[in-house]
């Protein structure tokens, strides 16, 4: 599987008049970052990220049999209730993978999906969405051709996700997740997300990831559109250069358990995230004044207590905080004392590192 004409659909033998599946999907946080993309959601550079446990999408496809009259027909229901504003963004996926679905006009489709965090969080739910309905696509497709190995179920769900929204690819399966080529790990694919299956030391188990929520405003740059600033981007080929330098690291890292060394790539890959955005023409900034007063003082705390606690960012103002589980209480203690106060409302979200995509 590793040319995009694997992926077209064969061997439909099963004929399937109407049913439905549910599948919830993660949103994931990357240690290595994406940014930059060529054609069809290839990514510029490889990336790696964490999968998280409780903030994810739920989505239930219902279908039944139609003529096909060369549309495709969805309802889109977000809580229950339908939702035209989200229908343009399925629109747009369900036509990048009719190439490989050939069978989708052949339905009518109810989408009834929801995001275990609140709406408008600023927590992208591009990518557990567009991995949740990857997955019950890929259910349908399994039922019509029975013979599909689980193998490339999983593939097909996070090369279908990945052009839905690239982050999404690594929001399918694994709690590690490698996308894009790079030549230090075997099977590494641009195509889809792959899990990272090198041993990886105690000390990540059970990672935490509390986010705190300090701007949930809508941003003013789409990650579509910075993405898009890559091309002609001054600093670009060093950037992806650095990438494939830093999942070599991380990759032994996370197998030494080194927290140390951990943090530096980490913090690294988020600062130099903003930092393309802050020298794209036209430049931007999504970091907001309480972002950096975060950032200030998780340096002073770590400093102070030698704590292995450190932070990455999305393309947002929010703050991801990463540390290991037994430390815990102590950083909970000094998030809750110190940092809440920069959090819109007083905002945050407990998570922790997760499995991936389940069927329900
Ligand atoms: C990432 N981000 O690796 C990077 C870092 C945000 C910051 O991928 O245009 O929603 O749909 O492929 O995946 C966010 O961009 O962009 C993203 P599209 P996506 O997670």
């Amino acid at each position: 599987m590793n040319s995009e004409k694997d992926f077209i659909a064969k061997s439909l033998t099963a004929t399937i008049e109407n049913g439905s599946s549910e599948w919830s999907a993660p949103s994931n946080i990357a240690l290595v970052k994406y940014w930059g993309k060529k054609q069809h959601q290839i990514p510029a550079n490889p990336s790696i990220s964490f999968t998280l446990r409780d903030c994810k999408t739920i989505t239930k496809l219902n279908f039944a049999k139609r003529e096909n009259d060369g549309n495709f027909s969805f309802d889109l229901l977000f809580e229950g209730k339908p939702k035209e504003d989200f229908k343009p963004k399925i629109q747009k996926f369900l036509e990048r993978i009719e190439a490989y679905c050939p069978y989708l006009k052949e339905y009518h489709f109810t989408i009834d999906t929801e995001n275990t965090f609140p709406h408008s969080s600023g927590i992208a739910s591009s990518a557990s969405g567009m991995a949740a309905l990857s997955m019950n696509i890929m259910s349908l497709e399994k039922a019509l051709n029975p013979s599909m190995s689980e193998d490339y179920f999983y593939r097909k769900a996070s090369f279908l996700a990945r052009l839905g929204s690239g982050s999404a690819c690594r929001s399918v399966k694994g709690s590690v997740v490698v996308w894009g080529n790079h030549a230090g790990i075997e099977g590494s694919s641009d195509l889809f997300g792959v899990e990272f299956t090198s041993e990886i030391h105690r000390n990540f188990s059970n990672y935490q990831d509390t986010i705190l929520l300090v701007d949930k405003g809508e941003k003013q740059v789409s990650s579509t559109v910075g993405h898009d600033l890559m091309h002609n981007h001054p600093f670009a080929e060093q950037r992806f250069g650095q990438a494939h330098q830093n999942l070599s690291a991380i990759k032994s890292i996370l197998g030494n358990g080194d927290l140390e060394a951990f943090i530096k790539i980490v913090e690294s890959e988020a600062l130099t995230l903003h930092a393309m955005m802050m020298t794209s023409m036209p430049y931007f900034i999504l970091m907001k004044p309480n972002t950096l007063e975060i950032i200030n003082a998780i340096w002073k705390f770590r400093n102070d207590t030698k704590i292995p606690v450190c932070f990455t960012l999305d393309a947002g103002a929010n703050v991801h905080v990463l540390y290991p589980e037994n430390v815990r209480e102590s950083v909970l203690q000094f998030i809750k004392g110190e940092l809440l106060g920069y959090c819109q409302n007083g905002q945050y979200i407990c998570d922790r590192i997760g499995t991936g995509a389940i069927n329900i």
